[in-house]
């Protein structure tokens, strides 16, 4: 009688353990790749510098993070080091960030 109780509680068991299985939210495994954080370099050539106003002007490809089409138009920098040793016509590749309302470009490279 009592090997008879104990089955009918593992069975009990089982099934409340199944049910809660069943219910508990399945994570998205694909989220890290549409992450808002996620880096985007952008391909663009220098048309423009101007560094004591920490502005460069870049003919760019795309940036879809942000939903631009590809453009020539003047960006600030975060960092006005990242011009140091820019030059028109330069091949470089760019990050952009919206920064209270403004975008900058935060990350700035020769392209590979
Ligand atoms: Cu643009």
């Amino acid at each position: 009688m009592f090997s008879f109780f104990i089955r009918g509680l593992a069975i009990a068991l089982l099934t409340l353990s199944t049910a809660f299985a069943q219910t508990t939210p399945i994570k998205p495994a694909a989220s890290a790749a549409s992450a808002p954080t996620a880096i985007e370099w952008v391909n663009g050539e220098i048309t423009k510098l101007d560094a004591p106003r920490s502005r460069i002007t870049l003919k760019h490809e795309r940036i879809a993070s942000i939903k631009m089409d590809a453009m020539t138009m003047p960006f600030k920098v975060k960092d006005k080091a990242l011009l140091d040793g820019r030059k028109v016509g330069e091949k470089v590749q760019f990050v952009v960030r919206m920064d209270g309302g403004d975008l900058f470009i935060t990350q700035l490279r020769s392209m590979p």
